[in-house]
């Protein structure tokens, strides 16, 4: 407990539409369990140990609804965000146009400005899923992540296949408080911030 206090603590936010497999994805990667999920009114959240550059660090994973009433409030999250993972159910080709729009508004906000998105396109294993180039081409990623690091994982949070993988990517995407362009959320680490950096 003593321990956790001391280590950098990173906030990553998982969104996506309703269905694309969020909260089975959450539950997959902290307690490698299949979990039966029902649609999330409000959100779950999760802290989950790492290493990133040999130090312990702790992820705090919040998972919030993404059902259409549920999606005015995925800003409310966005303070203190260091990387957003954005879940896309592959196989639902009809909700593509949908899952993009709203990716778009949210990348949009200046909160999440310069922050890496990890897309996890989910639901690998059900036939005719769409690939990770279809789903980079449908997006067009290129051009709405100008500015700021992104990556596309293939997943499927039933199997487990590519989730944590996936997870990893967020580690080595994700900058710690002591980086310059952190998300600085404490005072502590602020401070910690300022004395490392304009050390000669
Ligand atoms: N075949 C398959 N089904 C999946 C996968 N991931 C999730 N599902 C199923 O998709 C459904 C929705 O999963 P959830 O994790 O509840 O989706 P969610 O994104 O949290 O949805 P909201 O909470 O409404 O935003 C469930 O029936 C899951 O079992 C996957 O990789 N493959
Ligand atoms: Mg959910």
């Amino acid at each position: 407990m003593g321990q956790r206090v001391s280590q950098p603590e990173v906030r990553v936010l998982l969104l996506g539409l309703d269905n694309a497999g969020k909260s089975t994805l959450l539950y997959k990667l902290k307690h490698d369990a299949c979990v039966t999920t029902v649609p999330t009114i409000g959100f779950n959240v999760e802290m989950i140990d790492a290493k990133k550059n040999r130090k312990n660090i702790c992820l705090t994973v919040w998972d919030v609804g993404g059902q259409g009433k549920m999606r005015e409030h995925w800003q409310k999250f966005y303070q203190d965000t260091a990387a957003i993972v954005f879940v896309v159910d592959s196989s639902d080709r009809e909700r593509m146009k949908e899952a993009c729009r709203e990716l778009e508004n949210t990348l949009k906000n200046s909160l999440l400005r310069g922050r890496p998105l990890i897309l996890l396109a989910n639901k690998q294993d059900v036939n005719g899923a769409l690939t990770v180039t279809e789903i980079k081409d449908r997006f067009n990623l290129r051009k709405m992540c100008s500015g700021r690091d992104w990556f596309v994982q293939p997943c499927s949070a039933t199997t487990g296949f590519g989730v944590e993988e996936g997870f990893r990517r967020v580690v080595q995407m994700v900058k710690l408080p002591s980086e310059p362009g952190a998300v600085k959320d404490n005072i502590k680490d602020t401070v910690h911030y300022l004395r490392t950096t304009t050390k000669r």
